[in-house]
């Protein structure tokens, strides 16, 4: 039988509000019901041609009404401005025959956003002469006479084994350093900043001074990216050297689409390439949770996998198949050590106490509260997304997990979450409602309070730290002990900071790799905050000048959330080149930035990541 075939169209009948058409051909004569994504919520009560009988998250089931083909659905109060934005992994479900239930697929036969796609936006790369540097930008960099021939097998002598830092710098330059006494490299102890190292190039032999291993490595770094720009012949430079900020962090999202371990290493590898020197790893989400954890199989049996007839329904790029993954233990232990081997440390996420939708379906029993009727729909549109924290089995649940993440992961941070957790939860919870009268608690948003400072308590027993998103602020329960991610504004986390509490900025509008690069229809990513192009994220300036790393901003965090990270190439498409602007934006001192030299730069940066085969974004002319 031929593949049923869909059309959809995009209609605007007012302002504010969508309408999706799907019209169906070659559709089977028995009833069917059809199954897609989209990253909106539908108004079931303006259904025309059916009726909305499931949606959870993304994910959608319309039965169409008897010999229908046609179907307009609304979602109010949104933006709709580009293809991925279009609803996708469609597929149909024929009732239970007696090989059980059927499941079709269906082919795309056309779409129409309705909008004409505007010009490519603007011109983001300035019209500069190629010049070969180092990014992130250095604090002094000076040409010398001469070169310097580089062999493959060079000789490089130190404090120390220096195996894993030749390593990394082989791993990064393909070539074979070897540590030898006689040495025409040389490691050598300088006073110098934390991570700060003087590079010091001359046609007699190389010199790389430090005050610890960190700026060594970096001063390698910086010797790998001038050799994969010129080849064995090096040019004689003097660079000198260190971060503005002390963490530099990389989040990468694994619950919504699960990133191959492969993957993962390609991306340190990467992030050391440019000098970050955290990996904030995003274990759990409401489409998946991904991290073995011993004490209860069923989160990633259960939990890590979603598709047709499973207890997570098909999620986000969709289709009938059992699609996911998780990463076992060993294989967590494995990611640290190679981390650390590049000089990143790896900072879990266990995302809680919303964003918990797949941890839930896997362990109902102990999550859900019968009798609590709450209502709410989450800013991802899940209705059964967000631990209680008047269950003891919450507080059960919490504590083996971060007894093993603990276990698993020797960073003194563990990052807990804490964000965008609905309103309307625990509001008709009988359970809940105890815990306020016990506690003398006026304000629901106390509650998230009460369990993130349960869990900062924990994790401080253990030696450990809490970092959270800025909303583990709300409640006004945790300590100032713990770190805060401030990603709605670099204002919050100023904020934050000026209120006493050490913050990460990972401002959205600036330093979010999701979101989309420009107005065209055809780029893909998110846009709730903007899109942010190269330009623009290179610009930005988490703290003014005179608000500095002392004060309370450790860092700079650049998150890529995996809503439409589906493939390997859509992963380096988001991240490059955008992600060597926030390296600078993370390593480089204001004063030392400049957008025209960056855009000098880039060229080269760009043939290094060519050799590597990565499939970045190219700039605009
Ligand atoms: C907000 S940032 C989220 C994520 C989404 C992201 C999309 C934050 C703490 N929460 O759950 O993936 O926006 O840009």
């Amino acid at each position: 039988m031929s593949t049923p075939l869909i059309t959809i169209a995009v209609q605007r009948r007012d302002e504010e509000d969508v309408w999706i058409l799907l019209t169906l051909d070659r559709v089977p004569s028995e009833p069917w019901q059809l199954h897609f994504c989209l990253g909106r919520h539908i108004d079931a009560s303006s259904l025309e041609g059916g009726e909305l009988i499931h949606q959870s998250g993304s994910y959608k089931v319309i039965a169409p009404h008897p010999g229908s083909r046609e179907l307009a659905l609304c979602c109010r109060k949104t933006a709709f401005k580009r293809l991925t934005d279009l609803p996708q992994g469609f597929f149909l479900s024929l009732p239970e025959s007696r090989e059980g239930a059927q499941i079709m697929p269906v082919t795309i036969a056309g779409q129409e956003l309705g909008l004409d796609s505007p010009a490519p936006a603007g011109k983001e790369l300035a019209e500069v002469e190629t010049e070969h540097g180092i990014v992130p930008q250095p604090r002094r960099l000076v040409r010398l006479e001469g070169n310097f021939r580089l062999a493959e097998r060079a000789h490089v002598r130190g404090p120390g084994n220096l195996a894993a830092l030749l390593g990394h710098f082989n791993d990064l330059t393909s070539l074979a350093l070897e540590q030898d006494h006689d040495a025409e490299i040389s490691l050598v102890q300088g006073e110098l900043p934390a991570e700060g190292y003087r590079l010091l190039i001359r046609p007699q032999g190389i010199e790389i001074a430090a005050g610890d291993v960190a700026g060594w490595r970096h001063g390698l770094v910086s010797l790998a990216q001038w050799y994969l720009q010129h080849g064995e012949s090096l040019p004689c430079i003097e660079v000198e050297d260190a971060p503005r900020f002390g963490l530099r962090v990389i989040h990468l999202d694994c619950g919504r689409h699960f990133q191959p371990m492969a993957s993962l290493k390609r991306l340190l590898r990467q992030m050391s390439l440019y000098k970050f020197n955290r990996f904030h790893w995003h274990l759990t989400d409401d489409e998946g949770w991904r991290l073995e954890i011993k004490a209860f199989p069923t989160l990633t049996e259960v939990g890590a996998w979603r598709g047709h007839g499973l207890a997570i329904g098909p999620q986000l790029s969709g289709g009938a198949a059992r699609y996911g993954g998780c990463y076992s233990q060993a294989e967590a232990r494995e990611l640290v050590a190679y981390a650390a081997s590049l000089g990143i440390e790896v900072i879990p996420e266990i995302d809680i106490p919303g964003h918990c939708h797949a941890a839930i379906k896997a362990l109902p029993e102990l999550l859900i509260e019968p009798e609590d009727h709450s209502r709410y729909l989450s800013v991802q549109y899940f209705d059964d997304n967000v631990l209680n924290p008047a269950l003891p089995g919450t507080y059960h649940f919490l504590e083996r997990v971060m007894d093993e993440v603990c276990e698993l992961f020797p960073s003194p941070l563990i990052h807990m979450g804490g964000d965008e957790v609905p309103h309307g939860v625990w509001t008709d919870s009988p359970a809940c409602q105890r815990l306020m009268v016990q506690q003398g608690y006026q304000d629901i948003r106390e509650l998230q309070g009460h369990l993130l400072r349960h869990c900062q308590g924990y994790l401080a027993a253990k030696g450990r730290r809490m970092v959270g998103w800025e909303e583990i602020l709300q409640g006004d329960k945790v300590s100032q002990e713990a770190i805060i991610c401030a990603w709605t504004s670099f204002q919050a986390g100023l904020d934050a900071a000026a209120a006493g509490y050490p913050v990460l900025m990972a401002a959205a509008q600036y330093l979010y790799l999701d979101l989309a690069c420009s107005e065209n229809i055809e780029e893909p990513g998110l846009y709730w905050a903007g899109t942010p192009n190269l330009e623009q994220v290179y610009s930005c300036d988490p703290a003014p000048a005179d608000f500095h790393a002392n004060d309370n901003i450790l860092g700079v965090l650049s998150p890529l959330w995996s809503e439409l990270v589906h493939t390997r190439d859509r992963l380096d498409y988001m991240l490059f080149p955008r992600m060597l602007a926030t390296a600078e934006v993370a390593w480089s001192l204001p004063g030392d930035k400049d957008w025209g030299h960056f855009c000098a730069r880039l060229p080269g940066q760009l043939a290094i990541l060519d050799q590597q085969q990565v499939r970045y974004r190219t700039p605009q002319r």
